[in-house]
């Protein structure tokens, strides 16, 4: 009783470890000098342990403690108060003493509705949709973005903490193969249904700015979902493949199921294309064989080497049809595309087996795993030998999610920064004064509102290009920004976030803090989907293939905003460096023609880069040219095109791609080292 009277003494009412007022402390809490009003009178130093001291004190009449710190030096004061705690025998704790880890608490940042606080999205929105829509699309916005801050934050946690397991067999030894993930992995899937992440995209009920909403909502929801952005990825990718096809016959269900609101109806897809001699060489490594039964379905045996989100209910994957002879046709013209449900109507899976789940550097939150089909049942959904082609609808649209989730991993991080540069205080300042930390986190906005546009640009070619509205022009920028945005975003999102972890110090590197996932999960950006090369190279494929009409587009569209964007003297600079690097760009254009396939495919990052940059510049500069824009808008698109915009036709000059670089770069790379042996 007579220590609780003196506890009452030392905490206030309102202290947060008093169950209620007058109460025992239920937790052991630290009497801490920023809750303490009044202390006892005399203390005692009887020990110091690793820093921390434990003393004994006598409990008299309680002064005020005004300044927070603890005067322990006066050694008559100490001997005091060993003697009064002696008579007494009570033994309580001070600062450092009790707790032995010390009283002052470092506040962490805070989420809040990231609609709310994204600027960039707010008035983009503003700029582009027409009014009828915008206060739709608004409101969703606001509420989902509170849903995102109240609900979804803590889920998306939950499924980083207890990542998803295979239960090979049951306890009585039979094979089952079940992926166990945690509830929340369920719960995100509610949601994901409800808020229609995927079924806004096909509901169309904003016309052509339907894309618009649901990337918009994609974005707010990504940096928090746990991952669970992946199998919508893939759902949405599906469901495009599925509708491009008519989505009849046994594509009607799943279509619907796809694209349902409904939680109990909706269903994810995977996407299997990379078995073990595949990943990027999907053409040449692909072994799944097809066999036709005489229902009209097929049989697939195979070895698919990653399969992500693997507990969807269906899939999209590629095999070789098997001929009468047993023979199949190698290559890309050997490919076709079919669906299979995962499970059959019993709820056994499908003729196929989870062989392990993968261990990655991040994505944990997701089930990844090698999966064997043994007389898998699915149907060809394409015509033979067009798999590739077929399942590129699908990879354009996980592209585009892959940009989303790039520039919502960094606006995420920023904002995190930003928030907590106004409690953490150093150097006798808040972080928020200080100028060198504030030019780190304005270089990571700049790069961070450059990708923003971009991906919102696709969002809405893409709603332009489904709903018929889109030029020809607007389908051909489609076709080429989208490696574009998918290479280039990946990196900065490394980058950024990187950047993004030290901004928080120490604390940005440990694991509870949920900070490290975010670069774990960033690192996957620049890899899956296709890695930066191999969508280097596909940004050739589309120039190809469109016998350059895809850069005329570019061109075209560049110089039509860059116009508009002229008119307005604050941008005279970027946009004096944009017309630049533009110019820089066709003459390396010019160049390269001459030079042969080897120069174009050496060229090819640089050239990717250079593109990315120009465009996103000009995407920076255009929004700043708007009357409703900001200075801020107008120092981004500065800050922006003070860098190299046309890092290819930089290196060019310094004859980076001709034939003897690969040499160099060979002899460079392995230097005096053992000659490669191809295996490590
Ligand atoms: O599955 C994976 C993980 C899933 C997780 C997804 C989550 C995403 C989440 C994001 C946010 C969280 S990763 C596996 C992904 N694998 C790849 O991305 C494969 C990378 N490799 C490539 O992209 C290759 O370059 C291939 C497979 C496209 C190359 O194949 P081919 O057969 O050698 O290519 P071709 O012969 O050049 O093209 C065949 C046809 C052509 O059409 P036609 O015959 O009419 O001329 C091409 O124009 O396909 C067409 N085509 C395309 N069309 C090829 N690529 C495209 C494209 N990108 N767009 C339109």
């Amino acid at each position: 009783m007579k220590l609780f009277l003196h506890l009452k003494n030392i905490y206030p009412l309102e202290h947060p470890s008093l169950g209620k007022t007058g109460s025992k402390p239920s937790i052991p809490h630290p009497p801490c000098p920023y809750y303490c009003r009044e202390m006892p009178r005399l203390v005692e130093l009887t020990r110091v342990y690793r820093g921390v001291s434990r003393v004994r004190a006598v409990w008299g009449t309680p002064r005020a403690f005004s300044t927070g710190r603890l005067a322990l030096s006066n050694p008559q004061r100490l001997a005091q108060a060993n003697e009064v705690a002696a008579m007494n025998g009570e033994t309580v704790s001070f600062p450092f003493s009790r707790s032995l880890i010390g009283t002052f608490f470092q506040d962490r940042p805070i989420l809040g509705n990231p609609f709310l606080e994204d600027v960039p999205l707010q008035s983009y929105l503003r700029r582009h949709l027409p009014p009828e829509v915008l206060n739709g699309v608004q409101a969703e916005l606001m509420s989902f973005g509170q849903r995102v801050c109240n609900e979804v934050d803590a889920l998306g946690r939950q499924c980083e903490e207890n990542p998803p397991r295979l239960q090979q067999y049951n306890s009585w030894g039979r094979r089952v193969d079940h992926i166990v993930t945690c509830p929340a992995w369920g719960q995100l899937k509610d949601i994901s249904a409800e808020e229609g992440l995927v079924a806004t995209g096909y509901e169309r009920r904003y016309g052509e700015w339907s894309r618009l909403l649901q990337i918009s909502k994609l974005y707010l929801f990504s940096p928090s979902a746990g991952l669970f952005t992946c199998p919508l990825a893939m759902t949405d990718g599906a469901a495009k493949v599925l509708e491009s096809l008519g989505a009849s016959g046994p594509l009607e269900k799943p279509f619907e199921r796809l694209t349902s609101r409904d939680r109990k109806q909706f269903w994810t897809s995977g996407q299997w294309m990379t078995e073990r001699k595949g990943g990027s060489d999907v053409a040449g490594g692909t072994e799944t064989v097809a066999k036709a039964q005489p229902d009209g379905t097929y049989r697939l045996y195979g070895y698919k080497w990653f399969t992500s989100s693997t507990n969807s209910e269906m899939s999209l994957t590629l095999g070789r049809v098997v001929d009468s002879q047993g023979l199949t046709t190698e290559g890309s013209k050997g490919l076709s595309l079919f669906y299979l449900p995962v499970r059959d109507e019993d709820g056994n899976l499908n003729n196929l087996e989870v062989q392990r789940l993968k261990d990655k550097l991040g994505t944990r939150q997701v089930p990844t795993a090698e999966l064997l089909l043994d007389g898998t049942k699915a149907y060809l959904i394409s015509k033979e030998g067009r798999g590739v082609a077929s399942i590129s609808g699908m990879l354009t649209i996980t592209r585009i999610h892959n940009a989303i989730s790039a520039a919502s991993g960094m606006r995420r991080i920023i904002n995190l920064g930003r928030e907590y540069a106004t409690k953490r205080f150093v150097f006798g300042k808040y972080l928020k004064d200080h100028p060198l930390h504030m030019q780190t986190l304005a270089r990571m906005e700049v790069e961070t509102r450059g990708a923003f546009l971009l991906v919102m640009e696709l969002a809405r070619l893409l709603g332009r290009e489904e709903t018929g509205s889109a030029t020809e022009l607007e389908r051909h920028l489609l076709r080429l920004l989208t490696p574009i945005a998918k290479l280039y975003t990946g990196k900065q999102a490394i980058a950024v976030i990187s950047e993004g972890l030290e901004c928080f110090g120490g604390q940005g590197y440990m694991e509870d803090t949920g900070l490290p996932s975010m670069l774990r999960d960033a690192q996957v950006l620049s890899i899956w989907e296709g890695t930066t090369n191999i969508l280097s190279l596909d940004v050739l494929r589309s120039l190809v293939k469109s016998q350059g009409q895809v850069l005329q587009a570019f061109f075209t569209d560049i110089k039509n905003k860059l116009e508009v964007a002229s008119q307005n003297p604050a941008l005279a600079v970027p946009v004096g460096a944009l017309s630049g690097s533009l110019q820089r760009l066709k003459q390396f254009i010019q160049i390269s023609m001459d030079r042969g396939p080897d120069f174009m495919e050496l060229s090819a990052r640089d050239f990717s880069y250079s593109l990315a940059r120009i465009y996103m510049g000009t995407l920076l500069s255009s929004h700043a040219a708007w009357e409703g824009s900001s200075s801020s808008d107008v120092y981004a698109a500065q800050r922006w095109c003070e860098q190299d915009l046309c890092p290819v036709s930089t290196n060019e000059k310094t004859c980076c791609y001709n034939k003897e670089t690969f040499t160099q770069d060979t002899a460079l790379v392995y230097d005096s080292s053992p000659q490669p042996r191809g295996r490590l």
